[in-house]
């Protein structure tokens, strides 16, 4: 008999075996109670890391938990395959993006199915595979249609290093998320897809998501960041135009010392026209065109700004207000304008310090008075020199303030949200063409949906240069108006790889169609996801664009649903050393080799066993070994079982003796366990600690003398169930070497009995005046008043209290009752 299983013969076995089977292919069945299940698809970057393996083993433990307990499970995989890397590996290598993204797929496709997954590969989706983005096309058409694909020129976030345009999502501080160059603005018409339409309806529905981790909420609703406020019409004094702030803290008006606008202002270049101060304004504003939004909000970046000569008037009190251009307000938000409150604003005491600006105090804190202000007072408080609205606290202010600007027709209450429209225009090759053509003669046409896909062209020059690569491809540039057939250019900007990753989840439930993204009927059957699983830095970008996607196609008709994902768990990273696993920190474990060391099973089970799912796992050689010692003992456990029942060794016995008892009592109190912490927070750690114990347990009971066969064998065969889902290869190796013909994933999942789980019983010594009298058989979780009424009441003790008197009990819980007695 083998000392340890052959892992390589046997997951081999199993995974040719399944896919041979078509066990894991699924179809819609409207009698099943459906379970969608989804791991975040990975880029294909050629190489499984150890962040994929845990994702995956995740997912796939739900999978197969969901399908024993009876659910029809979709479980899905494919490939987030557009996007930067394959095209520097062109550049650089001289491989064209969709060769080296086609091999890289085919390297991973294998590393994935060496993890034993349960995924029906048969709905394998590609993004960047023209089947896949005929359909990214399509919707993006359906988003233009209704008024929600529009274009702009626009200063963008420019990677000088990537020759990209850059979401304001991809800026960290200030530099580049991939390549860490400082970014710079650029002016360039861009394609936009309008997300703001939904601020709102993203905000609320987050109240609707229990299943999400309760950070990730809070980090979209601060993407959001919805804010309630007051739209004041200042006028410039010059032009007699209106000039709208945007505020939410009308409650200070009355503090106003001067104003300043964004540089990017319209207003701007006509207050300073042919004055001395045009020349110092645009200087400056070519300045700050260099700074990025982050940095120029960011509180350490020194605030700056020019006088622009001009003044403007305050609608409330009619005071004269220099007009200035500042570095810190944004022409993006709100009015791109805003009003300076030195007194009660930081930024703007800074601001009035630095030019020796006028500061009034117009709120003061409830319990005492500021004479001297030494930094902004920016709480809420009373109102002073306040006109008729002094004496009011800062809240009853705004409101009684905002009445009045609505009623006079100076201003009026309005919502703003820091969400800006989703920049979807990169100037690069290996993405979705958006499928927009341009004609001298009837302008902007967009590409009538029979005529996609916007194919990608095979042959391409990639000099990065700020431009697509595409416009210099001629076949695909220059085409013919769907309108007016007479010559015109193809759009050349491609899509941001996150758009075509904002409806992958759907295509999964129909991925063969080819008149449509997708079924109606299909989606609505198999959406939402039941169980989202990926990594938290998508806490935001995707997470939010999906959602975005899905409700604006539940606009479109398209499908019921309005939110993509039910239940969403955020995975831990896995650490080395207390730190993230990176090739430039050299610890790198590799999946490959573990498998190929260990199988695929241990290594499951090492990352399921060694944290809760959302914590982050610090890897551990002896962590690994200790996972693969504990499946050579499941492995033995069955195999000696098997060659006792051929020796006949092994008798079925007519009643229960105390050690089946314990046996079966532990059997029901682990698949109790396992269930619980499958069902409720996916705590696989755990689970997993009950079915080593379970093992135990069932260690224990092969050394005893009588074996109940009957008992026995059911044990066995629930302990594979129970750790199917972790282990899947060794399972069902086990599960057949016990004769049975049927897979074991296909198992229903055990019910536990309750009147089993208090079964078990302890035997406690009794002792008197410290000698053994007698043995007590009594339940584990027996209290010490009773253990005692017991000892009092046992006949011993009776017999000897004729002529005795019980003076005092000492109990050690779990072990002996000594009764003193004298
Ligand atoms: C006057 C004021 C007085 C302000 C005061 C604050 C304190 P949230 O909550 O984020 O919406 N603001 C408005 N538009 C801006 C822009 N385009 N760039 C930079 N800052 C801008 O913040 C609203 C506040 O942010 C507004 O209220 C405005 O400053 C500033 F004691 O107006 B406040
Ligand atoms: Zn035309």
């Amino acid at each position: 008999m083998a000392e340890k299983y052959n892992f390589r013969e046997i997951e081999k076995k199993w995974q040719q075996k399944w896919a041979a089977e078509n066990l894991y292919r699924v179809r819609e069945d409207s009698s099943r109670k459906k379970y969608y299940c989804l791991e975040m698809f990975p880029y294909p970057s050629g190489n499984l890391h150890m962040g994929h393996v845990r994702n995956y083993a995740i997912g796939d433990v739900v999978a197969r938990f969901k399908t024993m307990q009876g659910y029809n499970v979709l479980h899905p995989m494919g490939w987030d395959a557009f996007g930067l890397p394959a095209e520097n590996a062109a550049i650089q290598n001289r491989i064209p993006p969709a060769k080296w993204t086609r091999d890289n797929i085919k390297a991973m496709r294998e590393q994935l199915k060496s993890m034993g997954l349960s995924y029906d590969w048969s709905r394998e989706v590609t993004t960047s595979a023209p089947d896949y983005y005929h359909w990214t096309q399509w919707l993006f058409l359906q988003f233009y249609k209704h008024g929600l694909a529009y274009k702009k020129e626009a200063y963008v976030n420019w990677c000088p290093d990537c020759h990209t345009v850059l979401a304001n999502e991809q800026v960290v501080n200030n530099a580049c998320e991939r390549c860490a160059t400082i970014v710079e603005k650029k002016a360039l018409e861009q394609w936009y897809l309008k997300i703001t339409a939904y601020a709102q309806e993203l905000l609320d529905s987050l109240t609707e998501l229990p299943g999400w981790p309760e950070k990730v909420k809070i980090m979209q609703e601060n993407w959001i960041g919805r804010s309630e406020g007051v739209e004041i019409y200042f006028t410039a004094e010059k032009t007699g135009e209106q000039i709208p702030v945007y505020t939410t803290r009308h409650d200070t008006i009355f503090g106003v010392t001067y104003l300043v606008l964004a540089p990017e202002h319209p207003l701007v270049k006509k207050l300073i026209k042919g004055t001395s101060a045009e020349q110092p304004v645009s200087q400056f504003i070519k300045q700050v065109q260099q700074m990025s939004e982050i940095e120029r909000t960011s509180a350490e970046t020194e605030k700056k700004g020019v006088f622009t000569g001009a003044y403007a008037l305050n609608p409330l009190n009619g005071e004269r207000v220099p007009i200035w251009v500042t570095n810190y307000v944004l022409y993006e938000y709100g009015t791109g304008a805003v009003m300076g409150v030195p007194a009660h604003d930081e930024r703007d005491f800074m601001f009035a310090q630095k030019y020796d600006l006028a500061i009034k105090t117009v709120i003061q804190p409830v319990e005492q008075t500021i004479d001297f202000m030494g930094e902004a007072y920016t709480l809420d408080g009373i109102m002073i020199n306040s006109g008729d609205f002094s004496g009011l606290s800062s809240e009853v202010g705004r409101k009684k303030i905002a009445e009045y600007l609505e009623q006079k027709g100076l201003g009026k209450i309005t919502v703003n949200y820091r969400l800006r429209d989703w920049l979807i225009s990169r100037q690069r090759y290996w993405g979705a063409p958006i499928p927009v053509i341009y004609c001298e003669k009837c302008g902007m046409v967009p590409v009538s949906e029979e005529d996609l896909p916007v194919l990608l062209p095979g042959e391409v020059e990639f000099q990065p240069s700020g431009e697509s690569p595409l416009r210099y491809v001629a076949e695909f540039l220059e085409t013919t108006c769907p309108q007016c057939g007479g010559q015109a250019l193809r759009e050349t900007d491609t899509m941001d790889t996150f758009v075509c990753s904002s409806w992958y989840f759907l295509r999964f439930t129909d991925p063969q169609n080819r008149e449509k993204p997708f079924s109606r009927e299909k989606a609505n059957y198999w959406m939402n996801v039941d169980q989202y699983i990926g990594g938290v830095e998508h806490a935001i970008m995707h997470l939010m664009y999906a959602r975005f996607f899905t409700k604006a196609l539940a606009d479109f008709g398209l499908l019921k649903v309005r939110e993509p994902f039910q239940n969403l768990l955020t995975q831990g990273m896995v650490l080395k050393d207390g730190q993230k696993m990176s090739k430039s920190k050299g610890n790198v474990v590799s999946p490959e080799e573990i498998i190929a060391r260990y199988g695929a099973d241990t290594a499951r089970l090492f990352i399921l066993f060694a944290a809760p799912p959302e914590r982050d796992l610090e890897w551990s050689d002896q962590g690994v070994e200790g996972s693969y010692r504990f499946l050579n003992r499941v492995w033995r456990l069955v195999k000696n079982y098997l060659a006792d029942l051929t020796a006949g060794k092994l008798n079925v016995s007519p009643e229960f003796s105390e050690e089946d008892e314990e046996l079966y009592r532990l059997m029901h109190v682990t698949i109790k366990k396992v269930s619980a912490d499958l069902e409720e927070r996916f705590n696989f750690n755990t689970a997993i600690s009950a079915l080593m114990e379970f093992v135990n347990g069932l260690y224990h009971y092969r050394e005893g003398v009588r074996q109940n066969k009957d008992l026995l064998i059911k044990a066995l065969e629930t302990l594979l169930i129970l750790l199917a889902p972790f282990t899947p290869h060794l399972c069902e190796e086990l599960w057949e070497a016990l004769g049975k013909e049927t897979s074991i994933h296909l198992e229903d999942w055990p019910d536990y009995q309750e009147e089993a789980l208090q079964t078990k019983k302890i035997e406690i010594v009794l002792q008197i005046n410290g000698k053994v009298r007698d043995h007590l058989l009594v339940p584990a979780e027996i209290s010490r008043e009773e253990l005692e009424k017991l000892a009092i009441n046992n006949q011993r003790v009776q017999e000897r209290a004729e002529q005795a008197e019980i003076k005092r009990l000492i109990v050690v819980p779990g072990k002996l009752v000594n009764v003193v007695m004298g």
